[in-house]
Formats: structure tokens, sequence, C-alpha cells
């Protein structure tokens, strides 16, 4: 056994310079192809400077945070008292823009503002990754998709390059989302729109823009204009009737499944709708309309799309949802996030300053905080530990 550890140790040591070696010529051939799909080569060089991949990027790329974290404590902290108020100032101050891009795209201004707010907090939080670095790193070091993250980067760079945006304010998600609602470079080569007409589109630095592009998005996912796209409802206790996104009926035939709405009206005229139970019978239950497949098509997740459609309804003045989330410790909003790592820095489980981010260490506080309690480890951030701390 001892013979085999000296081979070992020779075969990372030989390893690590050849994976930098292929590193290095991934970039310098991702150089010649921008150049050859028309990129300045002073542009491809200034924006391919990399040397390394970025481990931040990498390490993010193996995670999925909204495939593991319940559904409320997801909807807690998308659709928060914050998010709400400060979209409602938001939709006000870029009232004439909303109507003017509901106006020739059809799409509800609240649902562009519920995007909007969902995707970088109304222009506050757009990403901090410097996206050429990102896509070169996932397109040269990624597990996967390589080709996928390589077109990526070509499409963002020919961005560039046609004067939409600078390279040095293109900055966004380590996934290569950026702008005030998140496109994909080959998405926002499709679709985005200079709406504020100055002859760039420019979806960082313009709201005007933005939102205009999140509204043709919309309208091209098959927005219907003037059509619901959630209404909440309610199930029989134990229900086990038809359910899915996909599974759309008339809507007045749901009653016939005991299905009714939340609000107590009756279900009227309406285009067919789906049922979704995020959480099950006992949870809140939604019925869904084509529409809110459209939302879907942003970002294939239906906790996203619903996020969104119920942020929207919240704009609109609707009240949060009638049946609470079957859980006895419901999540917490950002507000009450950042309180609670404030309390365990008091009580001396966390180092450091409160950001809001329930990141490794959080948890690790709360992990402690929950075994000095003489509670089963979890370290989620809910509102059970949050009181027990001393929140509100
Ligand atoms: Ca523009």
């Amino acid at each position: 056994m001892k013979a085999l550890l000296p081979l070992a140790v020779a075969a990372i040591a030989v390893a690590a310079p050849a994976a930098a070696q292929n590193f290095t010529a991934c970039i310098a051939s991702l150089k010649q192809a921008a150049v050859r799909s028309g990129v300045n080569a002073a542009i491809a060089d200034r924006a391919l400077g990399l040397t390394a991949p970025d481990e931040k990027v990498l390490r993010l790329s193996t995670v999925q945070p909204e495939y593991d974290i319940p559904i409320w404590d997801y909807m807690a902290y998308l659709v928060d008292e914050q998010r709400v108020r400060d979209g409602q100032a938001m939709m006000q101050r870029h009232a004439a823009v909303l109507q003017a891009a509901e106006r020739r795209f059809g799409v509800d201004r609240h649902i562009i503002a519920a995007v909007w707010g969902v995707e970088s907090d109304y222009g506050r939080d757009m990403g901090d990754n410097f996206l050429p670095h990102a896509l070169a790193t996932l397109a040269c070091a990624g597990e996967s998709r390589r080709n996928f993250w390589r077109a990526e980067l070509m499409a963002a760079l020919s961005l560039v390059q046609r004067g939409d945006i600078a390279l040095e304010k293109l900055y966004g998600s380590w996934a290569g989302a950026f702008g005030q609602t998140q496109f994909m470079p080959s998405v926002y080569r499709r679709l985005a729109v200079d709406f504020d007409g100055d002859g760039h589109r420019d979806l960082i630095g313009s709201v005007a823009d933005a939102l205009g592009s999140t509204a043709n998005y919309l309208r091209r996912a098959k927005w219907q204009p003037g059509a619901p796209w959630m209404i909440e409802a309610k199930v029989p206790a134990g229900y086990a009737g038809p359910q899915g996104r996909r599974h759309r009926i008339p809507l007045a035939a749901w009653s016939r499944y005991g299905v009714v709405r939340a609000d107590g009206k009756p279900f009227g005229e309406g285009p067919p709708a789906g049922l979704l139970l995020p959480a099950g019978p006992a949870g809140p239950a939604f019925l869904v309309f084509a529409n809110f497949d459209a939302i879907y098509a942003y970002n294939h997740a239906e906790s996203y799309a619903l996020a969104i459609a119920h942020l929207a309804d919240r704009l609109a003045g609707g009240p949060p949802f009638r049946t609470p989330w079957p859980t006895d410790d419901p999540g917490l909003s950002r507000v009450e996030r950042r309180q609670l790592q404030q309390l365990l820095i008091a009580k001396n489980y966390l180092p450091g300053q409160p950001d809001g981010k329930i990141g490794e260490q959080s948890r690790v506080a709360i992990r402690a905080a929950e075994r000095a309690l003489g509670w089963p480890e979890t370290g989620r951030a809910g509102q059970k530990i949050y009181r027990a701390l001393g929140g509100r």
C-alpha cells in the first residue's frame, strides 16, 4: 500500500500543470473563436485575460439552491413585505415605462415589475461576477454543458462588439444571466429591445430597456394580454384528484372536484386552468392559467413562477396566501434573516457582520444554537430558531 502513495502524489503533481495547460489552451481557443465570429481582437483580449478558472464560479455551479430549500422558505424570502413595498414605489416611479411596455407587448405591468423585483431586487442586485470570466470558466473548466457556456460567452462578446453594453459593465450572476431582469446573453441577443430609443439595448443601465425586454420575452413566450395568471384555490381535505400545471380543464369544471376559490367568490368566466399543490393538499392550492406557463418559460421552476405570480398579485394590492404553508416552522423574510444573524452574533454563535444571506457560516451557527437548545440540528433559518433566540 505504501508504494502507492508516491505514485499518487506524482499523479497529482503532473495533473495540476496539465489542467492549467488545458485551461490556457482553452482560453486561447475561445479568443480565436470570438475573433472569427467578428469580435475585435482587443475586446477579446480584454475580456479573456484570465489565467485560471474562477473558483467561486466552479463552486457555485455545483449547487442548485432552488431545489433544496422548502417552498415556504423560498417564498418567504422572495415575496416579503419589503419587496412588495419597494415594488409598489418602483412601479410609481416608472409608471410611464411600465404603461408603455404593457401597451406595446400586452403584458401586465405587475408581472413585469415582479420579474424585475425577483431577478435583481429592482436593479439593486444584478450580480458581481465579471461575465466573460464566469462563462469562460464554465466553458473551459465546468463539469457539464461546456458548449452551452461557450455559446453564451460568444453571445456576450457579440453584445459588447455591437456596442449594446460596455465590457467594463458586463457583470452578472455566476451562471451568465445579467442586467436588471437577468437575461442570458443568447436571449439578450435575440429578444432584448431598445425601449428608451437611445440606439443601444442596455439592460444593465436602462430600466426602460430592461422592462421593455422582459415584456417582449413574456409576449414571445405566448403571454395572453388581459388574461389571468393564477388564483389561489382551496381543495377538500385529502384531495386526490387531478393536478399539474399542464393538466388544464375549464375553470368552472374544477368545482366538480370540490375545488373552490380561496376568496370564496364564484369561478365565473375564465380560461382553462391547471391545479398546483406545491406542498401537497394540506397547503395552499393554486389554479394556474396559460400565462403562468409564460412566466415558467422565464426560469424553468414552478416555485419561481409561483413567486412571480404571487408578487405581481401583492404589487396589485392583493393579500398574502389565505391558506398557510403546512409547517409549524415557516420561513423568514429578508429583514428577519438579517435579525437572526444579529441574534446569532450577539450570542457568539456567528462571527462578523449580518449580510442577510444564509450561507454555510450562518448554517453552522444555527446548528450550534439548536444544539444548545437541545433541538435536532438542521441549520435551517426558520421562525422557530428566530423566536427562540429572541426575534420579534
Ligand atoms: Ca436603450
